[in-house]
């Protein structure tokens, strides 16, 4: 059977087709009900909706990704139980669909952050970056915020100070725009004031506070997933670690295992995120893959290669520090066993995450980091991967 291959959609404003996704030669798609606000239930006929568009051109609505968690549940502050008991409404409706995978994250105010959208490669094609200098510019010259002063080193405010001085008016819009703007699939985006606010609001809330809401969260909501027949996923953390004074609980090895073991059961799974997990040397992916597999409901499979100064970039696929082989492998393996099992999870979604703008695309209006052309050569390179570790298992 091998990993299912799927693709992200953002919906019918998505410059990739539906159309576009099946000759790429995905059969699942990713997607969510963006339209709706966040803390709202998704209604059955919402979702109806939606899955009858995606089942249109041939495919199946494979995974959600995401239902975004309402920053009032990772505060356990505001409406927060109504908005847990609107969540489980739409896992259960979900559910009721026949739609069984749900992705979600628990990093506090910001999804995904990066700070370059087009770092030039090598090859002419456009990555992703992170360039953790400029991000230090951006917490302490343009945020100001006093406690990073305090926990900066000497030689980073220092280097911070230049790169901010070295940036004309146009770099500083684009930096703090490509920071809480909201990248695709964050949903929600910030000016400059209305982050201040939000992070004041986190101000009592460090780490252990984070971790318990947490998993206060996943004991609410995984019974309701196990009576629904839906498998829940947490994408870690991206990047993995804290940032701006924000805690992160989903960074690391030990993260993930505890928060398993804070509701034990397959319904309680993960989103291994080979390129958040991978931007941290500590973790140790493969043996991540093998040790985490059977809670592992969802795959994001995509490379970063760190330097030593906390930059990376997002690599090709099968390139970077991740060791692509070594992961598919343990996956493969896990999908395998699942499958002689017919395993209610047998299904383990994976969908090339983020490529290069590259080729036609350069021209074109992309969702950063979610380009045709760029995906199709990460879902080839992964496909043809995939193929040649499942042959040589069944021999
Ligand atoms: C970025 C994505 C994330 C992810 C969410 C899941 O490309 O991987 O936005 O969808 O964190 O909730």
């Amino acid at each position: 059977m091998g990993l299912e291959q799927t693709w992200r959609w953002y919906g019918p404003k998505d410059p990739v087709s539906l159309a576009d996704i099946r000759q790429a030669g995905a059969t699942g798609i990713v997607t969510a009900l963006h339209h709706i606000p966040n803390g709202d239930v998704w209604s059955i006929s919402e979702i109806n909706k939606r899955k009858q568009e995606v089942e249109a051109y041939g495919l199946t609505w494979s995974v959600v990704e995401s239902i975004p968690v309402h920053e009032d549940i990772k505060k356990r502050t505001g409406k927060y139980k109504e908005y847990i008991a609107n969540y489980k409404q739409s896992i259960e409706n979900l559910g009721l669909c026949g739609i069984d995978i749900v992705c979600y994250n628990f990093m506090p105010i910001l999804d995904w952050t990066r700070t370059d959208l087009s770092y030039k490669m090598p090859d002419g094609s456009y990555a992703l970056r992170f360039d953790a200098i400029e991000f230090a510019a951006f917490e302490l010259f343009i945020l100001n915020r006093e406690e990073a002063f305090g926990h900066s080193s000497k030689e980073t405010i220092e280097m911070a100070k230049t790169a901010f001085e070295s940036m004309d008016d146009e770099a500083k819009k684009r930096l703090v725009q490509n920071i809480i703007a909201g990248l695709p699939g964050a949903e929600e985006g910030y000016t400059v004031e209305q982050f201040q606010e939000a992070l004041d609001m986190y101000r009592d809330i460090g780490e252990e506070e984070l971790r318990s809401n947490l998993y206060d969260f996943i004991k609410e909501i995984g019974p309701a997933a196990e009576k629904s027949g839906v498998f829940l996923a947490i994408h870690p953390d991206d990047p993995p670690y804290p940032i701006l004074g924000l805690p992160r609980v989903v960074s690391t090895e030990e993260d993930a295992q505890k928060l398993l073991a804070a509701y034990n059961s397959p319904h309680n799974g993960l989103c291994f995120c080979t390129g958040s997990y991978g931007v941290r040397e500590d973790n140790d992916l493969v043996g991540m893959a093998n040790r985490l597999s059977e809670r592992i409901n969802f795959i994001h499979l995509r490379s970063t290669k760190r330097d030593s100064l906390g930059n990376f970039y997002e690599a090709d696929h099968l390139d970077g520090d991740v060791d692509m082989y070594g992961v598919m492998y343990e996956l493969i393996k896990e999908q395998l066993g699942r499958s002689k099992k017919n395993a209610k999870n047998r299904r383990m979604p994976m969908r090339p995450d983020h490529g290069h703008q590259m080729l036609d695309d350069i021209h074109k209006k992309t969702n950063p980091g979610y380009s045709a052309i760029g995906r199709l050569r990460g879902l080839a390179e992964l496909r043809g991967l995939m193929y040649g570790i499942e042959k040589s298992l069944l021999q």
